[in-house]
């Protein structure tokens, strides 16, 4: 790896006084993350060789068959954050409910709340296709030293301190922010360490690819219905590439670097969509405008929402700023 890559930890050290919050937990926090990742990782990588796959036989509380992996991951990131007493309390989406964590040391009392999705795509595991980790972080709003509520997690996105994402691809990376640009870190699995591969990743205005699952095209509100055909039009810069990978990080990761969008719509299958707002869509669109990018519930700011639950679902719509504008524009006509 060429001498100019910094690592992680370098650029957490090296970027900690420039963050408002600057009290050094936030980057334990990123490193307790980072650590987790890459024990996910040796994981993932090889899940096909140990009898690993397969249901766990449990079902989460979104009804979904729980991949051994997923409890695996899940089980990793909850331990490490954890056993490091950074954080207060700890929200997944494979728990049914929040964990809180009390500080044994009076002194040292624990104002981070994470958010996690540990295996996001975690059906194309047994087809080894890219799965990735999600994750949020705020800081609570509810007195240090008293057991975190349910308040601490329903926070809108725009509180988010840090938020990134994990991705168990061709090579693992992760990419986050703290509010100060986008920057991605390739892990070379022969030493273990991240590098800095990626600095100041933005997505390009507009794009070329479109991500969506057109197979429930019939359930579509009419006008994404309306944007989809825009799409497949022989005019100007189109008809645009369709690219659905079934797992929103890669899908994401892809537009950010090459320019697209990323929609998963409500339909009269699922009235409210199927990505959860916590810690599925608000991570990514801190991501996403963080990057220059913009990330919408078909209507407004996905990080605006006030929520409600912890598993609640929203539209979500995101990617290069003038494609996300271009499907509210045709999303709000067909509503006249
Ligand atoms: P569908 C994975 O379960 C996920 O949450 C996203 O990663 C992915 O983009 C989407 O759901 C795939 O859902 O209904 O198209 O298979």
């Amino acid at each position: 790896m060429d001498k100019k890559h910094k690592t992680l930890g370098e650029f957490i050290i090296e970027n900690q006084s420039s963050f408002q919050y600057s009290s050094g937990e936030l980057s334990k926090l990123i490193n307790a993350i980072r650590l987790a990742a890459k024990v996910v990782n040796h994981e993932v990588n090889k899940a096909g060789l140990i009898d690993i796959l397969g249901a766990a036989g449990d079902t989460n509380i979104q009804g979904e068959d729980q991949q051994k992996l997923d409890v695996l991951a899940n089980e990793k990131f909850i331990q490490t954050l954890k056993n490091r007493e950074i954080v207060c309390g700890i929200a997944s989406e494979e728990e049914d409910d929040f964990i809180s964590i009390n500080s044994q040391d009076e002194q040292h009392q624990n104002k981070y709340i994470v958010l996690i999705d540990p295996l996001d795509g975690s059906s194309n595991i047994d087809v080894n296709v890219s799965v990735g980790t999600i994750f949020s972080i705020y800081r609570r709003v509810t007195p240090v030293g008293t057991p975190v509520t349910i308040e601490d997690f329903l926070q809108p996105g725009d509180n988010q301190v840090a938020a990134g994402y994990i991705v168990y691809g061709t090579s693992t990376m992760l990419v986050y922010t703290t509010g100060d640009g986008v920057n991605g870190f390739t892990l070379n699995p022969a030493i273990g360490t991240f590098y800095l591969s990626h600095p100041n990743m933005q997505f390009p205005e507009t794009g070329k690819i479109y991500s969506v699952n057109e197979g429930n095209y019939i359930h579509f509100p009419q006008g994404v219905k309306d944007y989809i055909k825009y799409c497949q039009q022989e005019e100007g810069d189109r008809p645009y590439t369709s690219r659905y990978i079934g797992s929103l990080v890669s899908d994401f990761h892809r537009n950010m670097i090459k320019g697209g969008i990323y929609m998963y719509p409500k339909s009269s299958k699922a009235s409210e969509g199927k990505l959860r707002l916590l810690y599925e869509c608000n991570p990514m669109a801190f991501l996403a405008e963080q990057a220059n990018g913009k990330a919408s519930d078909g209507k407004g700011r996905i990080m605006e929402l006030k929520p409600t639950e912890l598993h609640q679902r929203v539209p979500f719509f995101c990617g290069s700023t003038k494609m996300v504008e271009k499907a509210e524009e045709f999303i709000a006509n067909a509503l006249k």
